[in-house]
């Protein structure tokens, strides 16, 4: 047999598992067309086929998903919604990025979210987090931080549109982040990773390591301000919050504050850094802090000795950072060390009231396996590692494990599971709250290779999707990404309540909204022009297929800022405004206002168009600038 004859048949047999996988559904399909089938109907056969076969991961055309998840966009920038557990891609939402087809980064509405940063083109985001109450999602808002510019930007769950952005100041780099879990989110935390001089005005002490300082980050969720900063020794890598409202803990790699890679991992232990919430908000209160970089931000110092925090000793170099659902544990993942580490969140009030030592919190370090980088959990007292190295999910046993560390002679280890390939985050439906359901398990390989067809030397990166709600884990779906989740979360539909309209005089463009009211202009009924000094503000109406002017006049140079308020009331019915040569174009979805500034440097005549495919005469629904010279 030829090679060639061999990958044919290679071809065939993957044909006719795939045949397998998916009979069950397609004889629904085929029992549908014969005699319509009740809902009820399809709930029961749906029923016995998951009990045959675990979760299905088939989501038949037309049904919805149980699961929204939220994705990092990683360098992209921006924040991507899947289905769980078709792995659909639904939306994206850009957020650190520039977007021409919704116009982000180009509106002046989305500029004046992006504020201070709204010059900065490109972004990296890292960690998207819902927040919560009571320890559960409350599908209110998404946070995600941007390592390259040290923002933080919150998306709003009703319109899934970023809504406020923030600079940190004192940091560079955000990196770890989460949010308050209980009784609420009030606070969002994050982590300053690459540790600089304070203050870093380049007039002293650049090259003096020791006035490098790393900052751990606390937000008001609400205001998008920071609440206050508080230094450490090392730098801090991730972090997340306790069940109780009292504590967030932060991994720490280069305890060492090495400055090249050899500096940076010559220590055997580097630390957790636990924090005390009550004890840093009093600190605040009582004035006990410095600021910085002619800042107003308090800085506590929470250093090594301080009241604030405690240091605990771990192997080398630690990642990940992941709370039990069940609120007893901390697991700060070794990365350089096989093994990760189990905090016991009980002890941490007796670590502060200095009644135990460091190590006396560390309840288990089971060895997984090499490169351990994130754990999530389930319902059902396991956790999953994932193995870098080893390009593997361990799952262990978590009571196991603090047995097995107590001298008793238990294995703890489940099951380990190849994934394709290396593993960097991994998450549970719902497993970094509450209602950790142990159905799904998502690996985010940072390498996908073989698994599917090349696409040239930049390959997708593979989101595998595996079902856990059965003894063993079981790989059921390959996901190819664009560069790069990092990070992401599974949300159960019931949480999510997103609008189909967008509220008139919504909070997103209010800001449009009052200068029309300046100018006179109800831009829910009228299409008028503007002529203020050299700046024009055309507003216009839209309503499938015609925009409410057909044309206006504007003289060379002048600044124009186009208005454009969508009057449809439909679903779905999103317009949009582009006009030709000149970089214009941005997204009005339903019952929307939103507006774009450029200036008119091309005289004679300019098209402007709708590109959001609104309707049969959508193509004529254009209109011309006239820019007298
Ligand atoms: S990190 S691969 Cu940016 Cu979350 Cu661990
Ligand atoms: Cu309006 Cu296309």
């Amino acid at each position: 047999m030829s090679n060639e004859d061999k990958s044919s048949n290679k071809v065939e047999l993957e044909n006719a598992d795939r045949r397998k996988f998916f009979g069950k559904t397609a004889l629904l399909g085929a029992g549908a067309v014969a005699a319509p089938m009740t809902a009820a109907m399809f709930a029961s056969m749906a029923k016995a086929n998951a009990s045959e076969a675990g979760n299905s991961a088939f989501v038949h055309p037309g049904d919805l998903d149980e699961y929204y998840g939220f994705w990092s966009g990683g360098h992209s920038g921006e924040v991507r919604i899947l289905g769980i557990p078709s792995m659909r891609e639904l939306m994206r939402i850009p957020v650190f990025n520039t977007d021409s087809a919704t116009g982000w980064g180009l509106t002046d509405e989305s500029k004046r979210i992006k504020g201070d940063s709204a010059h900065l083109l490109a972004g990296d985001s890292h960690h998207p987090h819902m927040s919560m109450t009571d320890g559960r999602y409350n599908g209110k808002y998404v946070f995600i931080n941007d390592k390259a510019n040290s923002r933080v930007a919150r998306i709003r769950c009703d319109i899934m549109k970023c809504d406020k952005m923030i600079t940190i100041p004192n940091v560079q780099a955000i990196h770890g982040l989460r949010v308050q879990k209980v009784p609420h989110t009030k606070y969002v935390i994050c982590n300053g990773e690459f540790e600089i001089p304070m203050n870093n005005d380049g007039k002293s002490s650049m090259r003096d390591v020791d006035t490098y300082r790393s900052l751990f980050n606390v937000i008001d969720a609400e205001t998008m301000e920071i609440a206050f900063q508080v230094m450490v020794d090392g730098n801090l890598d991730n972090t997340d919050a306790d069940y109780d409202g009292k504590y967030f803990a932060s991994t720490c790699y280069n305890s060492e504050m090495g400055m090249n890679l050899g500096e940076m991992i010559t220590a055997e232990r580097d630390h957790v850094v636990v924090f005390s919430l009550a004890r840093c908000e009093a600190a605040v209160k009582a004035g006990k802090f410095k600021t910085y970089n002619g800042n107003n931000v308090p800085v506590l110092d929470g250093r090594k000795g301080s009241e604030l925090t405690r240091y605990i000793p771990v192997p080398k170099s630690p990642h990940g950072m992941n709370t039990s659902p069940n609120g007893k544990y901390f697991v700060a993942n070794g990365k350089l060390s096989p093994t990760v580490s189990v905090i016991s969140i009980k002890k941490l009030d007796a670590l502060f009231a200095n009644k135990i030592k460091p190590r006396d919190a560390i309840i288990a370090e089971p060895e997984l396996g090499l490169g351990p980088l994130h754990t999530a959990f389930d319902n059902k007292g396991n956790a999953y590692t994932t193995l870098f190295l080893d390009s593997q999910i361990a799952k262990w046993n978590v009571e196991d494990a603090i047995a097995a560390h107590n001298g008793k002679k238990v294995n703890y280890i489940r099951q380990k599971l190849d994934v394709h390939y290396q593993p960097g985050h991994n998450h549970t439906s719902a497993g970094e709250t509450r209602d950790a359901d142990g159905k799904w398990l998502i690996s985010l390989c940072k390498f996908s290779k073989d698994r599917f067809l090349p696409v040239g030397p930049l390959r997708p990166e593979n989101d595998q999707l595996i079902d856990i709600s059965g003894d063993e884990m079981k790989l059921v779906h390959d996901g190819p990404t664009y560069a790069e989740p990092h990070d992401c979360m599974i949300v159960h539909r019931s949480k999510m309540k997103p609008l189909k309209l967008w509220p008139r005089n919504d909070p997103f463009f209010a800001e449009t909204i009052a200068q029309a009211k300046k100018d006179g202009v109800d831009v829910y009924t009228q299409s008028k022009v503007i002529r203020d000094g050299k700046k024009v503000r055309v507003y216009m109406t839209s309503v499938a297929p015609n925009f409410g002017l057909t044309d206006f006049t504007v003289k060379l140079g002048d600044e124009v800022t186009v208005i454009v308020t969508n009057l449809d009331q439909v679903e779905d019915v999103t317009h949009g405004f582009c006009l030709t040569n000149h970089g214009v174009q941005m997204e009005i979805g339903p019952q929307a206002t939103a507006s774009i500034t450029f200036t008119a440097d091309k005289p004679g005549v300019q098209w402007y168009y709708c590109n959001w495919f609104c309707h049969a005469l959508h193509m004529e629904m254009r209109g011309r600038m006239f820019v007298e010279a």
